[in-house]
């Protein structure tokens, strides 16, 4: 009797270390779209649907390969709507008493199947580049897990922009240059996109009828949703987006949600693209000359740093970390978050991008829905629940360490050495969104002024006795010390007058 091959939607590599143990004459591969996984969080429907088109049409790729496959669809009336369930169906049916799996993504996947009806033999995820063992290895001993000394590591281990032991360039990280503001006339060129097929449509009728109703905008799907596509977006991203992406990473113009990024990292966590072709197809452009050292480097350090690292963070702190709340943040995620309904136009902009595309990149998540939730105490789960929800690359072992970690500061310290927390002069300068803005950046106090600028300092301020010893953030009580007292009481007063309009419900 063969055996069952679990295979996750985010699992759709062809090189899985499940299938490398399995055998295609005598096992089978159980797929399956099940509500347990549809509903953990209410996910944007571009996410469900990307995901049930791409598992779709791997399915079809591993038949073809010579696999047996199991594939449950949604609406299949005989599913069981869990992945435990779907495997005990599949072992009735075929006679299969175990289950060979790779280890998912999530705690609590890993737990349902350490505790379902039959045995299941966990194999690691080596699709990525760092094991736990060597993250544990790395980290064993450091008072402070830093970024930028694993990644050095990383370049090493690769070999990737190295100089026999050297950093190509003869510097490690180009971030400096990486800082510039949008100036006008600059065209994106946006991402690949793709025009659904049949099988994309017939997903898309599904997810329409079973998901059309959630948050979350369905029309105009163009996902790449399978490997051929994701390579060309690749290419695509390349030649045309790279050569500027270091210069203008930071940056955020009104109407542009993509800038110059890649929107690769859906393609890349559900297994359509891998870290090594991703960071190959970067380093070659490089050394034919095509892109500048910054643009390179700066994006191979997202995905064999930042990504290898909050990875190592999530397995290494344990199935606890998503309750973390070391800030004691408990107030309610605005109604906006939603909605986009406010008069920042920052956040309207930021909100509105992430409903219609299930994408935003790195700094709105950071510096804007991300630091507006921080500098107003939002419950870090429930900030969580949000990013897991809406963006169309979040899973678990990525969302969480980001969220938790690198925007709340709810870890009080494991992924980042301060809280990510400005006002707002910093969006004024990296974005054209304060110019459609109800609120004015350059007023400090009154009813007019900027939200991010009063709730800033009233941060600093409720959060004194943790952050002002801390050396970086020491410059920035100097300079809320020196303000008159009556300022600060007036911009005190005036935080205090925004959260009360948030606790109300009202506009803010
Ligand atoms: P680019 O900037 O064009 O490409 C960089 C690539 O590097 C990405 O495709 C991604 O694979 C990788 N990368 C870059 N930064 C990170 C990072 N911090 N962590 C992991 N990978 C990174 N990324 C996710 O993949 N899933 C998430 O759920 C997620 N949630 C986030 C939540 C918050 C609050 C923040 C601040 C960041 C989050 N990120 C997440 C990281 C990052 O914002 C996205 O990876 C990025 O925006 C994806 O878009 P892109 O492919 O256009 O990025
Ligand atoms: C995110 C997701 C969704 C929406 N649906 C399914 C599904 O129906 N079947 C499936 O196998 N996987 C799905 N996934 C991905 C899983 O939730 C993911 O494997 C875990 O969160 C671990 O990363
Ligand atoms: Fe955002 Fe403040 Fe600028 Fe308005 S003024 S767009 S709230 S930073």
């Amino acid at each position: 009797v063969g055996r069952l091959i679990l295979v996750l939607g985010d699992q759709l590599s062809d090189d899985l270390s499940a299938l490398r143990e399995g055998d295609p004459t005598t096992d089978t591969v159980v797929m399956a779209e099940v509500q347990a996984e549809t509903d953990y969080v209410l996910h944007h429907p571009k996410k469900i649907a990307f995901l049930f088109a791409a598992m779709r049409k791997h399915a079809a790729r591993l038949r073809q390969a010579g696999w047996t496959v199991r594939y449950t669809t949604l609406d299949d009336p005989e599913n069981s709507q869990s992945i435990p369930g779907e495997l005990l169906r599949a072992a009735e049916a075929t006679g299969a008493a175990e289950v060979l799996a790779t280890e998912p993504g999530e705690f609590r996947l890993i737990s349902a199947l350490e505790d379902a009806p039959l045995p299941v033999h966990m194999f690691p995820d080596d699709r990525f580049l760092c094991s736990h063992a060597e993250f544990e290895a790395w980290a064993e001993g450091r008072k402070e897990l830093r970024m930028e000394w694993f990644y050095r590591e990383m370049r090493r281990k690769t070999g990737l922009m190295m100089e026999d032991d050297k950093p190509a360039g003869g510097k490690w990280n180009y971030d400096h240059d990486n800082r510039k503001p949008p100036k006008d006339g600059l065209d994106a060129p946006g991402p690949m996109r793709f025009t659904p097929d049949e099988t994309v449509e017939e997903v898309l009728d599904l997810v329409r009828a079973r998901f059309g109703n959630r948050y979350g905008r369905l029309n105009d799907f163009w996902f790449a949703t399978e490997p051929g596509q994701a390579r060309r977006a690749l290419s695509h991203f390349v030649k045309r987006s790279l050569p500027l992406y270091g210069d203008y990473q930071d940056a955020m113009v009104a109407g542009e949600p993509f800038m110059f990024h890649a929107m690769l990292s859906p393609y890349i966590n559900a297994g359509l693209l891998g870290w090594r072709e991703v960071c190959k197809a970067v380093e070659d452009a490089w050394k034919a000359g095509e892109v500048p050292i910054n643009a390179a480097e700066g994006f191979i350090r997202q995905i064999i740093g930042w990504r290898e690292f909050i990875r190592g963070v999530y397995f290494l702190e344990g199935p606890d970390y998503t309750a973390r709340n070391v800030l004691g943040h408990d107030r309610d995620l605005p109604e906006f978050y939603w909605t986009g309904e406010t008069d920042m136009a920052c956040l309207r902009e930021c909100v509105r991008t992430t409903m219609d595309e299930a994408y935003a990149h790195h700094i709105q998540r950071l510096m804007v829905t991300g630091n507006f939730s921080l500098l107003a105490g939002i419950s870090p789960a429930q900030i969580h629940d949000w990013y897991l929800r809406v963006y169309a690359d979040a899973y678990e072992w990525v969302e969480a360490p980001n969220v938790i970690g690198m925007s709340q500061f709810a870890d009080g310290g494991v992924v980042g050495s301060k809280p990510y927390v400005s006002g707002g002069n910093y969006i004024a300068r990296m974005s054209d969104y304060c110019k459609g803005c109800a609120y004015s950046v350059k007023e400090k106090v009154g009813d007019r002024a900027c939200p991010f600028n009063l709730l800033y300092w009233h941060f600093l301020d409720r959060h004194r006795a943790r952050f002002q010893s801390n050396p970086r953030m020491a410059q920035m009580y100097r300079t809320w010390d020196r303000m008159e007292a009556d300022r600060r009481g007036a911009v005190i007063a005036g935080g205090d007058r925004i959260l009360a309009r948030l606790d109300a419900g009202e506009r803010v």
